[in-house]
């Protein structure tokens, strides 16, 4: 009796109410069931994994996907404690598995908890949400083994044989009867993998898809750690200077690790992570990386007589042009602000960082003189195509002034002027253009029509932008500048709705749009003011029924199923010009009935890094990009 004591005290009651929450209101702890949620729960088991390996018992990681969508996930750490604690009568392994947030205090000693937002819920929410887990430790010379089923221990924590070695190891299932899908995505799962290695120097972490005949698996593993991560994001540009720029210093009780590398293009790509967390909407650390760059620079360059004494200042973003770099920072207690919970709060952080990168970048450019001059005459060309691009605004400001209408010929704008209610449709094509006027309601719908081949936009300059006949339609019908300029407090429309084909030019431009986007008008994405209109894939048609529009293939399944495949007449779209106005408008553009995807940030990174893999210089890379993820490119994910 007294073996099985704990499972009935108070406590342990507590416990299971708690983890019945987690599965009554699984979003609250993973985000949503979808599959990102899913790919979460690998994350966070990984994550204890890795904790192992930031407190340095911990070289290797193993994760397999198992036929059947079972995730093993493996270490070579001290395995977690299996004695028991005298008070609680569980031991710490247990606990970790059963206690909601006990990850905060048995999740590994890195020190570095990651708290908001999602992460760090810890193994106990993913062993709620699974179906079964086996949980497999080896130290103190023995393997023991514990089993859930639901979050509920059905064999207690067990030694079940002999062993030298240490480590631990995690199978679960997750419960198909919470996750609307258990089809983890390797392409994924690989990507964070790979960012977790670059991120933990010197720690390997492989992964391998056991799930189908062809097996396939990746091997990550980086002594150069953030180095190594700017080399790769560059891999397909052409850099200004051979060995990333790299900081790694701990002020008190922040460790910064920083890679800079320039390169010839136009963009800037900084990505920032605290405590191994990509805080895509940037935050302190971000700021403090930004000011002390463009201190450093614009000293260096009035020390060395680069700017004359009548020059102005460079400006932060001419110092960020072409620039990849990567800013991980570790906060004992950080606070994770913004939309998505991806933005660092602690003020403390922003003159740490930048005081670092002051001191540290510039002796980089003392010692390094050759890499000084290369970098600011990029940053000096910068400028003056900024100037430029002033003086062409200023022109077409002038110009429009001059007109009576600023609005570009092509946009059928909407009546109604309060933005907020109204909408642009960009669309591809002539005739989906002429349709979508057709079929809009012009109270608060607007149409802008974008045809032939877009300006590559990795190649040009903010100037040759506000030139460009296919992109300054754009800029001027959303009406907000681009840029340090933009200002989303001017935007002519609360929606700003990308209407492509589902076929690959529409994902094309779709790409493009994004890229756009999010590299000119960022907050726009950030604010969430843009969407991807969903048309139907297929129509079907049977005597006296209304038609159907399917979406999705499987959409298109699921309602053959219901009405049946006899007389059933099924219309594939290959494009949104093949539908007549009211048809557009009953599947594409109504409110009522149209399915809208609002574009994240993440989403327009992953439209960034696409683009800049289809459009760079490096011809052979596109290829083999295109052929590795023909059906990527083809859904674009997004
Ligand atoms: F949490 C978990 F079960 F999900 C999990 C934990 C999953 C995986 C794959 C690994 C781990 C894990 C935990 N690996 N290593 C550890 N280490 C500890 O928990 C540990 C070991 C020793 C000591 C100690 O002070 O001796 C302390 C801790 C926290």
């Amino acid at each position: 009796m007294e073996k099985f004591e704990h499972k009935y005290g108070a406590e342990q009651i507590q416990v299971l109410e708690g983890l019945e929450h987690v599965r009554k209101r699984p979003g609250m702890y993973i985000g949503s069931v979808s599959v990102r949620g899913l790919h979460h729960c690998v994350y966070e088991i990984v994550d204890n994994a890795v904790d192992e390996a930031l407190a340095g018992y911990c070289k290797n990681i193993h994760v397999v996907i198992e036929p059947g969508n079972i995730v093993c996930v493996e270490d070579d750490g001290r395995g977690i404690p299996v004695d028991i604690h005298p008070k609680t009568k569980i031991s710490a392994a247990e606990t970790v598995y059963t206690k909601l947030n006990a990850g905060g205090k048995f999740g590994g000693d890195s020190g570095y908890k990651v708290s908001g937002g999602l992460h760090g819920v810890g193994a106990s929410v993913v062993n709620a949400l699974s179906e079964w887990t086996e949980v497999t430790i080896q130290r103190d010379g023995g393997i023991f083994q514990m089993k859930f089923e639901r979050g509920k221990t059905v064999e207690p924590l067990t030694r079940i044989g002999d062993s030298k070695k240490t480590g631990t190891k995690v199978r679960f299932l997750a419960d198909n009867t919470i996750f609307e899908s258990l089809n983890y995505e390797y392409e994924v799962l690989e990507k964070r993998f790979r960012e977790m290695a670059f991120l933990t120097k010197g720690l390997r972490i492989t992964i391998e898809d056991r799930r189908e005949d062809e097996v396939k698996k990746s091997d990550f593993c980086f002594e150069g750690g953030l180095k190594s991560f700017v080399e790769f994001l560059n891999k397909n540009k052409e850099s200004l200077h051979k060995s990333p720029i790299y900081i790694e210093k701990t002020d008190g009780e922040v460790p910064v690790e920083i890679a800079i590398q320039y390169t010839s293009a136009y963009s800037e790509s900084i990505y920032t992570f605290v405590n191994n967390i990509n805080t895509i909407e940037g935050g302190t650390h971000l700021e403090g990386f930004k000011r002390a760059l463009t201190k450093v620079f614009n000293d260096y360059a009035r020390s060395h007589n680069i700017l004359k004494e009548k020059d102005s200042n460079l400006q932060g973003e001419d110092i960020r042009e072409g620039i990849t770099a990567v800013v991980s920072v570790k906060v004992k207690e950080p606070q994770f602000e913004g939309q998505t919970k991806t933005k660092l709060g602690n003020s403390n952080v922003t003159g740490i960082v930048q005081s670092m990168v002051n001191d540290a970048l510039s002796s980089f450019l003392e010692e390094n003189p050759s890499v000084a001059k290369t970098i600011l005459e990029k940053c000096v060309s910068a400028s003056r195509a900024r100037e430029a691009a002033r003086k062409a605004r200023e022109l077409v400001r002038r110009k429009s002034a001059l007109e009576t209408t600023t609005l570009p010929g092509k946009l059928a704008d909407c009546s109604s002027k309060n933005a907020e209610e109204c909408e642009v449709y960009i669309v591809e094509g002539d005739s989906a253009g002429g349709s979508a006027k057709q079929g809009r309601d012009r109270r608060f719908q607007a149409i802008l029509p974008l045809w032939g081949k877009m300006l590559n936009v990795e190649k040009a300059r903010a100037d040759k932008i506000y030139g460009n006949d296919k992109l300054n339609p754009v800029i001027v019908a959303v009406g907000a500048g681009i840029g340090a300029e933009f200002d989303i407090t001017k935007i002519r429309y609360g929606k700003v709705i990308i209407m492509a084909d589902a076929d690959v030019d529409g994902a094309h431009i779709r790409t493009l749009l994004l890229t756009f986007f999010f590299r000119y008008m960022r907050p726009l994405i950030e604010n969430g003011n843009v969407y991807l209109a969903q048309p139907p894939l297929y129509k079907l048609s049977k005597r006296g029924m209304k038609d159907i529009y399917c979406y999705t293939d499987e959409d298109m399944e699921k309602n053959l199923e219901e009405i049946g495949r006899d007389g059933v007449s099924i219309q594939r779209y290959k494009g949104l010009g093949e539908m007549n106005p009211e048809q557009l408008w009953d599947t594409t553009m109504n409110p009522e009935s149209r399915i809208l995807i609002k574009v994240t940030m993440e989403d327009a990174i992953k439209a960034d890094e696409i683009f800049t893999i289809l459009m760079g210089d490096d011809v052979a890379p596109r290829r083999e990009f295109i052929e590795q993820n023909a059906k990527y490119v083809k859904n674009l994910d997004i």
